[in-house]
């Protein structure tokens, strides 16, 4: 602990200031000596509510924009009312092993009802039309992730021209500014267009479009939406004409944009969308440019700079970042995967912030009426993978739009229990929409999979585990109970083993016999259960209250599976002893025991830790974006940073539309399915940050996972459970200088791989008493006749006890 001030302590802050130095002067930005030739080159801007894409072209910008709460349709739900006598059926024939029967009736009788979902659609486009530049020359574009702008510099004839753009936080409103170094050289033309269904009306200094969604699967759209322009020249002059705004010879022109729709929530669209653009408008406009540029860095400040990583840096750093992107995997660039954890980050910022839409399948960026999958939220992985940084890159406030769903899913998905299943509580299939759709949407094959509550459920857990917020943890409470009443309802007896198994159901899109995917007793379920059975008798304890639900919870979880290791050493995806050692499906879903669960920890059960290894080397490396992002998470928990690295290799590989599912990276950093898909980043900044530090197995791992490419670096901010911030320093793989600060107080029980003398710290001995590390006790798992080892190789750990105190800061240095 910090006591007072001494020679000693003064020298200390000065070694930090120097290590800790490099951190705040690196530049983070994405940076391009050409205009975007495609959406994939163009730079995303974006505040949680309205998001752009800038292409930057010299002749005709184009800003491509976004409003969070256009989505195709109108309220809805997809509840089947007739699917309780079939899942009945299907339970039958799958506790028979007809399975090849059951898929079939699946199949005909499970499909979607209605819709298989909305799409998230395009506002439309800003257009700003230049007169022809003869000679364009030291053109340059870039997006500083360091404050959220993004800006465009040449030289046309003799002339220096700038552009610079942002989404401002604070105001809701995009922002762009013209100059040039020579008076009176902006003249342009701008315009708003959009597929959708508008009308323009323009006057003064204002462009006005008025339009609404898409139909779309019967559905009737019925978000109606404003795009509002307004302009503030100095010099020259505006006119308005019946389709746009001209500027003729201005000094300087500021754009103001904002969107609005008339959404309020998923079941009212009550909103006027005019005035609610028109108010923001009116507010922005007011403000001048450096006022409105200050209040947005300050605010997005707030949260980008709360972690800083140093990896060390090379030429490299200078290029281009599409150059980086291609030379990455044979050069040196350690920034590169610096630059692409702190996009992440950004990415995150941009596209959820407190009650706005959980980021969706491309966040907040979508140009199109109908995106891939319909740039909607798949629950089956995606949406829970885009909020796997959001607690321990801090950026805890973000998941909050998640929360906000998963309680609106809650209410939604109480008809979907009860028609469907016959169940209390709620419950909701593979996908979601603005909607908060709980029915089963694209098929039975890949639909019928009503666990993802349990998943989602443990967001809320781990945001507890994370704060320490016991009034948010009451607040969910209800929900999380609901998710399990479910469960307790809906569980049927294997009548193997009389284990409690959740039937008929799916692992994630994947199937054991050529077009069979209905099963019973997934491992992804047993373990989701499991999950979520335990967290909610851990909330009923934290809050005192339910004991007797928390004791009939804790009892229906010791009827689940255990889990299985199968006759390749591998951890059985099925209760059946059915993987293949040469499936490479991209869902990984039994490993979730593993990451992002903690059931699976080389100290506690060696063997499953073993499997899991066995199970995703037979799965191999290549694969989709999120595929190869879950893998790195994976990579890093099984404690092999140089394979976690080799797929952080693989995914800054350039995407090249190699296949379904081979994914990479665009130009403009955004991962690659491909097609473009945000969980892909936002799964390899999780990637990252758990090679670097885990606290989910009873102990803050400091450098768990340290790849022999990053021998030495730094990184400030980190969040650990427990309400822990980390700091720290390494050279040649061993943590050099700590500062652990405490928000919560409690044990601070550390894992590292070095010996450390600090009279702070004690020798550890298990458990450890502080509760936000606590972890289960498994059954015993069944493992079958095989031939791999079932025995890891676990590099030498030292464990550390250091009592803290609430709100205090301990800074521990290399004693050597
Ligand atoms: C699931 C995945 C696909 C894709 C889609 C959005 O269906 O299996 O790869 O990510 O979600």
């Amino acid at each position: 602990m910090i006591a007072r001030p001494s020679f000693y302590l003064f020298t200390i802050l000065f070694l930090f200031a120097i290590t800790f130095d490099g951190l705040a002067q690196k530049s983070e930005k994405l940076w391009y000596d050409k205009p975007a030739a495609n959406w994939n080159e163009a730079l995303p801007l974006g505040n949680g509510f309205i998001g752009a894409m800038v292409f930057g072209a010299p002749q005709e910008e184009r800003l491509q924009l976004n409003e969070s709460t256009i989505w195709a349709g109108g309220p809805n739900n997809t509840v089947d009312s007739a699917a309780l006598p079939y899942i009945k059926t299907l339970r039958n024939l799958i506790a028979q092993k007809k399975f090849s029967e059951a898929q079939q009736l699946a199949n005909t009788r499970l499909g979607p009802k209605g819709n298989s979902g909305m799409p998230y659609q395009l506002a439309g486009n800003l257009y700003i039309h230049f007169p022809a530049f003869a000679n364009i020359s030291g053109y340059s574009r870039d997006l500083n992730i360091n404050d959220a702008t993004a800006s465009v510099g040449f030289n046309a004839d003799g002339i220096n021209y700038k552009r610079e753009y942002f989404t401002s936080f604070p105001e809701n409103a995009l922002i762009l500014r013209l100059t040039a170094d020579k008076a009176g050289s902006i003249t342009c033309r701008l315009r708003l267009e959009s597929p959708l269904k508008q009308k323009l009306y323009t006057s003064n200094n204002n462009i006005v479009m008025s339009g609404i969604s898409s139909d779309h699967e019967n559905q009737k759209g019925q978000v109606k939406f404003n795009v509002l322009t307004r302009v503030k020249n100095t010099g020259g002059t505006i006119v308005a004409d019946s389709t746009g705004i001209s500027v003729d010879h201005a000094d300087t022109l500021l754009i103001y944009l904002t969107i609005a729709t008339n959404f309020v929530n998923y079941h009212d669209l009550s909103g006027n969308s005019f005035s609610r653009a028109t108010e923001l408008m009116d507010h922005a406009f007011n403000k001048d440019f450096s006022t409105l540029l200050k209040r947005h860095k300050d605010f997005y400040q707030s949260y980008f700079s709360r972690v800083k990583l140093d990896l060390g840096t090379s030429d490299a750093a200078g290029m281009p970042t599409n150059v980086r992107i291609s030379k990455f995997s044979g050069g040196h660039d350690p920034q590169l995967p610096e630059l692409y954890f702190q996009f992440g980050r950004y990415l995150l910022i941009c596209s959820s912030q407190p009650n706005s839409q959980p980021a969706n399948l491309q966040g907040i960026w979508n140009g199109d009426l109908k995106g891939a999958w319909d740039s909607k939220y798949t629950i089956n992985i995606n949406t829970e993978m885009n909020y796997w940084p959001s607690e321990p890159t801090h950026l805890s406030e973000l998941g909050n739009p998640l929360f906000n769903m998963v309680r609106d899913v809650s209410l939604s998905g109480t008809e979907t229990a009860r028609v469907m299943y016959g169940a209390r509580g709620w419950a909701l299939h593979h996908n979601t929409d603005i909607w908060r759709i709980t029915g089963i949407v694209d098929g039975a094959f890949w639909g019928l999979w009503p666990t993802s509550n349990a998943w989602l459920c443990q967001h809320l857990w781990e945001h507890y585990l994370y704060t320490g917020d016991k009034t948010f943890l009451k607040e969910y409470y209800p929900v999380m109970k609901g998710a399990a009443q479910f469960f307790i309802d809906v569980l049927q007896k294997d009548p193997r083993q009389n284990w409690l198994v959740v039937s008929p159901s799916v692992s994630p899109e994947h199937e054991y016999q050529p077009g069979v995917s209905v099963t019973a007793g997934a491992t992804m379920d047993n373990q989701l259960v499991f999950g979520l059975f335990t967290a909610v008798a851990r909330a009923a304890g934290v809050l005192q209250s339910d004991k007797a639900f928390a004791d009939s919870v804790l009892q229906y979880r010791d009827r689940l599976p255990p889990m299985q290791i199968g006759r390749y050493g591998q951890l059985q995806e099925w209760l059946d002893d059915v993987d293949s050692t040469t499936d490479h499906h991209r869902h990984v879903s039994h490993l979730y025991g593993l990451f992002p669960g903690n059931q699976i920890s080389p100290f506690r059960n060696p063997e499953l830790f073993s499997a899991v290894k066995n199970s995703l080397i037979y799965r191999g490396d290549i694969s989709t974006g999120w595929s190869m992002a879950w893998k790195i998470n994976l990579w890093a928990r099984l404690l092999d940073g140089n394979h976690a690295y080799k797929l952080i290799t693989d995914q800054l590989s350039p995407a090249n539309d190699k296949g379904f599912e081979s994914g990479g990276t665009y130009p403009n950093l955004f991962d690659a399915h491909p097609p473009f898909q945000i969980d892909g980043n936002f799964g390899c900044t999780s990637g990252i940050t758990e090679m670097l530090m885990q606290s989910h197995d009873g102990a803050v791992y400091l450098l768990p996972a340290i790849p022999d490419a990053w021998k030495q670096g730094s990184v400030t901010g980190l969040m650990a459970r427990g309400g822990f911030t980390i700091d720290m320093c390494w050279a040649n793989h061993q943590v050099t200088r700590l500062i652990v600060h405490s928000a919560l107080g409690g044990n601070c029980r550390l894992r590292l791989n070095r010996p450390l003398h600090d009279k702070k710290l004690k020798n550890a001995s298990a458990p450890n008493p502080n509760v936000f590390y606590a972890v289960s006790t498994l059954k015993t798992p069944i493992i079958k006749p095989h031939k791999q080892t079932l025995t890891p190789t676990l590099p030498k750990s030292y464990l550390y006890d250091m009592a803290t105190e609430k709100g205090k800061t301990y800074t521990i240095i290399d004693g050597r």
